[in-house]
């Protein structure tokens, strides 16, 4: 399979050109004269002698002469090896004509910057981008920023400590230095037209092996949704078989983890043992949202590589959990590994633990063309339910949110994680042939974006809580410390982006680019994007983490707000819950 017809907006001239252009004077090329704009006959008349002008004229032609000859005589850099003639970006090429002279270059400028003391990195103007194409522009440069920052202070660790410069991990990542923010970010590097650093991370990832670098107890979901999803999702978009090949390996690695009784795989693994086992905490059980958030990376690496294994572990899963009784249609968070298994405590949420497996419910239906009828009744069973005994109103504000259930008893709480839930929702309507049930998804998917967004509105920073309440004195906020902080977390904007796509309703372009402002103010560091310690602080510290998953999800939905509805059209492309864009079957 060749590269994809991906609509690869070419970054404009003013992308790369960041001072005001308009006081120079112009070469006409047809006419082979010097415009000068009003701006420059304004310094004429202020004084300039004839004689002057002709040496500001000689010198102006002669500076072109030089630019245009180097444009056309330096050689080519040659990192236009993965894109297509039509995606390149020109203007850019311009800078990387001389490879050798720019890399020399590079180096004495590394070793400047890390003799002389940190200087403070200024913040760019925000105000500047006022139309959609100058905030696409922006969070590109972001990106670039936040990129950079991983690259020249991290470069494979899991991720970066903006502020201490210097590599983070956590333990789903075992303690291994795999380079999860490389894996995690390729897709949208690749997207968003950061040539010389896709090429860079592809290099990186074609050298991998995951099984040399990963060391201890890693996490099954997050490699798969990560790693396994990012792989595939590098592949789809660049035909290039080279990631095909290392998500097959990641995924193959896995595999053990599914030696289990029942099919339903254990939450942690030792790649270098194969030794698999369940969290210490969760009392020998497995977790919904992990076991459930496998099909749509497995069935569409058997699909891809023709290797029907990793079809057969999760349509195995699949079929358990179609066998087992639901109490009251509802799928509680815990299950057994026994055969069959039995379902744990009375827990349900639609948030943490919870949340992907209804998410992978929706988007296999979409996945295969819509034709997989089991899993589209299986996910309106289990929406229905939920909207049945967990959906509410708040009382004076009328915010709509599912609940949590603890048995009978309910928490009144929605996690900034639930709030993809309004994504979800809309995708189902956008994807819906029955126009009553399609108009219901599509108001509740509105209510729900609208609660998250109060979420933001209310708190100091504009930025939401983890985690939210709704009690007789508050409602979407908290008064928990424990609960205050932001993480970097996509759901709120994933949301949004749905919304974007369905309603063209600007409103919800605009709570982007607010939350864009509010990440320039609250959680940029040094070198990169941090989380907040509490959003209810007006100078809120930072918790010095830049999460993988800032490029897989939260940059990548800003991007796409701003971008046109053809670059990743959501009737040809569906995303795995880290954001990784998988090509929908015929
Ligand atoms: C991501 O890793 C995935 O979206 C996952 O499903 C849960 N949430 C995190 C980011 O918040």
């Amino acid at each position: 399979m060749g590269p994809v017809e991906i609509y690869h907006s070419v970054p404009q001239l003013s992308e790369y050109l960041v001072l005001e252009t308009s006081y120079q004077p112009k070469f006409d090329f047809k006419s082979s004269k010097i415009n000068f704009p009003e701006s420059a006959n304004l310094k004429n008349d202020m004084g300039l002698r004839s004689h002057e002008q002709l040496v500001v004229c000689v010198g102006v032609m002669f500076l072109l002469t030089v630019c245009i000859t180097a444009f056309f005589f330096l050689p080519s850099g040659g990192a236009d090896l993965y894109f297509r003639e039509e995606n390149s970006v020109h203007v850019r090429d311009t800078f990387i004509r001389n490879e050798a002279l720019r890399k020399k270059e590079q180096e004495e400028l590394l070793k400047k910057a890390e003799e002389a003391n940190p200087v403070p990195i200024p913040k760019p103007e925000i105000g500047a981008a006022d139309d959609a194409e100058g905030r696409r522009i922006f969070v590109k440069q972001m990106i670039k920023f936040a990129w950079d920052g991983y690259r020249k202070y991290a470069w494979g660790e899991n991720e970066l400590r903006p502020n201490s410069r210097s590599g983070h991990s956590s333990s789903i990542f075992g303690y291994g230095k795999t380079g999860a923010t490389i894996i995690d970010a390729i897709d949208t590097l690749f997207i968003v037209g950061l040539k010389e650093e896709y090429k860079e991370a592809r290099d990186w990832i074609a050298e991998f092996n995951f099984k040399d670098l990963a060391k201890g107890d890693l996490s099954v979901f997050e490699t798969n949704i990560r790693f396994t999803g990012g792989l595939l999702s590098a592949y789809a978009l660049t035909g290039d078989k080279m990631f095909l090949t290392k998500a097959e390996d990641v995924a193959t690695l896995l595999l053990p983890a599914f030696e289990t009784p029942s099919g339903i795989p254990y939450s942690l693994i030792d790649l270098q043992t194969g030794r698999a086992k369940t969290y210490s905490w969760a009392s020998g059980k497995a977790i919904l949202s992990e076991y459930g958030s496998i099909q749509l990376e497995f069935d569409y690496l058997s699909n891809l590589t023709g290797n029907p294994i990793f079809a057969q572990k999760s349509n195995k899963i699949r079929d358990v959990l179609t066998a087992m009784e639901k109490p009251e249609g509802l799928y509680p968070i815990y299950i057994s590994m026994d055969n069959p298994p039995r379902w744990g405590q009375h827990l349900f949420s639609m948030g943490a633990m919870a949340d992907s497996w209804y998410e992978y419910l929706l988007k296999q239906w979409i996945a295969t063309g819509k034709t997989d009828q089991r899993t589209k009744r299986e996910y309106e069973e289990a929406i229905f339910a939920m909207e049945k005994r967990m959906l509410y109103k708040s009382e004076q504000s009328n915010l709509w949110y599912f609940a949590k259930l603890n048995g009978n008893r309910v928490e009144h709480t929605f996690e900034h994680l639930a709030c993809f839930s309004g994504g979800m929702v809309v995708l189902h309507a956008m994807n819906e042939e029955n126009a009553t049930i399609a108009q219901h998804y599509m108001d509740l998917g509105k209510n729900i974006g609208h609660t998250c967004h109060e979420s933001y509105a209310r708190s100091t920073t504009g930025i939401g809580p983890e985690s939210f309440q709704f009690t007789s004195s508050i409602e979407a906020k908290t008064e928990r410390r424990q609960d205050s902080y932001y993480i970097l977390r996509p759901e709120v904007v994933e949301t949004w982006f749905y919304l974007w796509r369905a309603t063209k309703d600007e409103k919800y372009r605009q709570w982007a680019w607010d939350h864009v402002q509010n990440l320039e103010k609250y959680a940029k560091g040094n070198a990169g994007y941090s989380g907040i310690r509490n959003v209810y602080d007006s100078n809120p510290e930072q918790d010095d983490v830049q999460q993988s998953f800032l490029f897989a999800e939260l940059f990548k939905y800003l991007y796409l707000i701003f971008s046109d509805d053809d670059v990743l059209p959501l009737d040809q492309w569906v995303f795995n819950t880290e954001a990784h864009p998988f090509r929908i079957r015929n």
